[in-house]
């Protein structure tokens, strides 16, 4: 049996990384930080009791600020694989927390690299370090392939370019097998609140229940190549099984607005948004509700819960712009469809519905909560 050790699998691609390793047969370990509550609800279904024996998902506390912890666990689990998934891994905040990102997303890779070559490991265990668009950064060329020069333009990729090369010294110096995915940016039902499309789509089921009235944006014209992440941790996987290791850029090829993602996010249920204004005066309105199919999206009339034509329901807030902004990205692939014979299954109406769905589902209990009157918290992130 093949064993896998993910770093962050309590994170989006750690979830669905972990469940495509145990449907192939893999024992699969995960590092999880100690955290005041229980943190794992994205892996929740995947759980298997360690009282039991022949478990083939295995928990352990440890954190990649840690060496020790880090050599510990390595040497316990003696893995075929390691999937480097874990990172301190929002952009904007990566500005408020540049020393501990530096730490985590930086040095935090050359402790796993140095901890495996230390164990004399580096013959048998092959290295996934989880890079970054974000590398790209202010635009050099377009589309970015995997010669296009870095131009980093946050702490967190200063941090995530360290990573990216001393994966490929490592690889270099001491014949290890690690690579780097250079995976765009790639969303889910299972993405961090706080990033965009999951704070779109979760913003835009509450108002459509009359949980919110509206919500505020930074840069609403950034444009991003979006993919689902249930394509790209299957990448992840590829990258390791080939005969030699090497860099790869995954990406769909094809950008969208911020402004277009949110557009699309109310479509799915029926509203058709209008943008007017410009800079901080640009407000997003409804401009048209086809009736029958927000009802039977949400279960609800749009009159009853206020959403009604001309009434705004975006507008922008400069606390959501970046110091040093990435305006563009879209990326190309070629290298990837052709060595891995990999291409996305999911195009992105396809992911926004997923995804504005799945929270409708999880906001209608907070409807029942409401009624039992309990309080809503609409926190503004
Ligand atoms: P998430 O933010 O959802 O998950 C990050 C994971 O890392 C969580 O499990 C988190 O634990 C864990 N973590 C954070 N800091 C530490 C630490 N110091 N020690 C140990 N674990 C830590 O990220 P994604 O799943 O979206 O992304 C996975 C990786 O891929 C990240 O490295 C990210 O930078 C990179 N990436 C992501 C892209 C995307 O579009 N999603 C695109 C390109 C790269 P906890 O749950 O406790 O917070
Ligand atoms: P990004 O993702 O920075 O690309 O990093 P994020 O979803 O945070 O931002 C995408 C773009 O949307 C603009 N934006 C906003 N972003 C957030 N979070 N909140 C807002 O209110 C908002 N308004 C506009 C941003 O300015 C940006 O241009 C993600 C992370 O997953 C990284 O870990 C990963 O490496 C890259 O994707 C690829």
């Amino acid at each position: 049996m093949k064993v896998a050790l993910i770093t962050g699998i309590t994170g989006q691609d750690g979830a669905y990384l972990a469940e495509l390793l145990l449907e192939k047969g893999y024992m699969v370990h995960g590092i999880k930080r100690r955290a005041s509550l229980f943190n794992t609800d994205r892996i929740d279904h995947l759980y298997q009791d360690p009282h039991q024996e022949d478990i083939r998902l295995k928990l352990h506390y440890g954190d990649l600020t840690d060496s020790m912890n880090l050599t510990r666990i390595i040497q316990e689990t003696q893995p075929d694989e390691i999937y480097n998934l874990a990172a301190m891994s929002h952009v904007q905040v990566s500005f408020e927390t540049p020393e501990y990102t530096a730490n985590a997303d930086g040095i935090g890779t050359l402790r796993i690299l140095e901890a495996v070559r230390l164990l004399g490991l580096e013959k048998k265990t092959k290295i996934y370090q989880a890079s970054t668009s974000e590398l790209y950064g202010l635009v050099q060329a377009v589309p970015q392939s995997e010669t296009t020069p870095f131009y980093p333009r946050s702490p967190y990729a200063v941090a995530k370019i360290y990573a990216y090369w001393i994966t490929v010294n490592y690889r270099e110096a001491y014949n290890m097998f690690a690579c780097n995915g250079i995976l765009f940016n790639h969303e889910s039902p299972l993405r961090g609140e706080t990033f965009v499309t999951r704070k779109i789509t979760r913003a835009v089921s509450k108002i459509v229940l009359g949980l919110q009235d509206k919500f505020y944006m930074g840069n609403l014209d950034a444009k991003r190549d979006w993919g689902h992440a249930k394509d790209y941790v299957e990448a992840m996987w590829k990258i390791l099984q080939q005969e030699e290791p090497e860099d790869y850029v995954i990406a769909t090829g094809i950008t969208t607005k911020v402004r277009d993602f949110i557009r699309m996010a109310f479509l799915e249920t029926g509203i058709q948004l209008r943008f007017e204004g410009e800079g901080l005066e640009e407000m997003g309105y409804i401009d048209s509700i086809d009736e029958q199919f927000f009802e039977s999206r949400t279960g609800v009339k749009a009159v009853d819960v206020g959403c009604v034509i001309g009434k705004d329901v975006v507008a922008v807030d400069p606390r959501y712009f970046r110091p040093t902004e990435v305006d563009l990205l879209i990326g190309d692939s070629s290298k990837a469809q052709k060595q891995l014979n990999w291409k996305p299954k999911y195009n992105l109406p396809e992911l926004v519905q997923e995804m504005v769905l799945s929270d409708i589902a999880i906001f209608k209990k907070d409807l029942i909560l409401l009624a039992n009157g309990h309080k809503i918290l609409n926190q503004a992130e």
